[in-house]
């Protein structure tokens, strides 16, 4: 049968310190994603893209705080098209935007696990772990805050109230190498399964994602997976605002959308943090089209029909 993807942008740009990320959909689109996918196989729909209303500055004890009114809009719109998208396609893609929308992706996509009374994983890809509330966080900017908001942490009051939270012990993140020291206590304290990228650096990614990946398929659960450009290093990845250097390889980060792949398991997928506006000619979009056309299939070579 046809599998099946939706493309869905959220334009969101109010979660990051620089402006840009509310190119990051149409960047996609140029750089030919659903062309590349349907190449592939899938049935391919474009949803375009969603909009939040103008909004009145919303006041909070925090007074670093940048666009908390927003960004409660965004993720009320984000949670419902998000479980909708996920109820109707086999592995949805939500284009960022910047990584405040994970705090609506994760939820609509926990919503449509519970249905399913599966259980909801996350593979969070990324050079940070965005635990902070919006009372800890320093700087501000609600793209350092979505996993504290979908685990349920205290101190997001200032959200919409949350329905399906997602399981810490249900995460996996990978790639971390810039964590706030609130944060580290949070990680210490949920007891998170983290691959820092000194863990990488002594084990490799494969056989920390394999472990997670068997836990994924012996609960029978949803996986979605939430890549951040500055995953990736910055040599290969410019067009992010939160670089930070000692990042994923070219080949690790098609290692990982392989391994992915011949999981079977990705049910839905972010792409955040692309801000064009810092992009060389398309490159950073170009990468993250190819990327995931290794999770959406596309090989080297086609190794079933290989014998030795
Ligand atoms: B991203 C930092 N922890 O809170 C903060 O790019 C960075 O979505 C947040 O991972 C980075 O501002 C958020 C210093
Ligand atoms: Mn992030
Ligand atoms: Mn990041
Ligand atoms: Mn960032």
């Amino acid at each position: 049968m046809t599998r099946t993807t939706a493309l869905l942008g959220a334009p969101i740009e109010t979660g990051a310190s620089q402006r840009g990320c509310i190119m990051g959909p149409d960047s996609l689109r140029t750089a030919g994603l659903h062309e590349t996918l349907q190449r592939l196989g899938w049935k391919v729909t474009d949803l375009g893209d969603l909009t939040i209303a103008p909004q009145e500055p919303m006041p909070h004890a925090n007074p670093a705080l940048h666009h908390l009114a927003e960004t409660c809009a965004w993720i009320e719109v984000l949670e419902q098209a998000a479980y909708a998208a996920a109820r109707d396609h086999d592995l949805p893609i939500f284009m960022g935007g910047d990584h405040s929308m994970a705090a609506g992706t994760v939820p609509g996509v926990a919503r449509h696990a519970a249905e399913q009374n599966r259980p909801l994983f996350v593979l969070w890809l990324d050079s940070h772990p965005d635990l902070h509330t919006p009372e800890s966080t320093e700087s501000g900017n609600l793209h350092g805050t979505p996993m504290a908001y979908f685990t349920g942490q205290p101190g997001c009051d200032a959200y919409p109230p949350l329905a399906h939270a997602v399981d810490p012990e249900n995460i996996c993140l990978m790639g971390i190498r810039s964590v706030d020291g609130a944060e580290a206590q949070k990680i210490d304290d949920l007891g998170i399964d983290v691959n820092d990228m000194r863990t990488i650096d002594e084990l490799g990614i494969l056989a920390p994602l394999r472990a997670f990946l068997e836990r994924v398929k012996a609960a029978n659960g949803l996986l979605h997976v939430s890549f951040d450009v500055d995953f990736l290093d910055p040599e290969i990845a410019p067009a992010v605002g939160t670089t930070v250097p000692g990042g994923m390889t070219f080949r690790e980060a098609h290692l990982i959308m392989e391994t992915l792949c011949d999981s079977g398991l990705v049910t839905s997928l972010d792409l955040v943090e692309l801000n064009p506006f810092l992009d060389e000619f398309g490159r950073t979009a170009k990468l993250l089209r190819d990327l995931t056309a290794s999770l959406f299939g596309r090989r080297v070579l086609d190794r079933q029909t290989k014998s030795y």
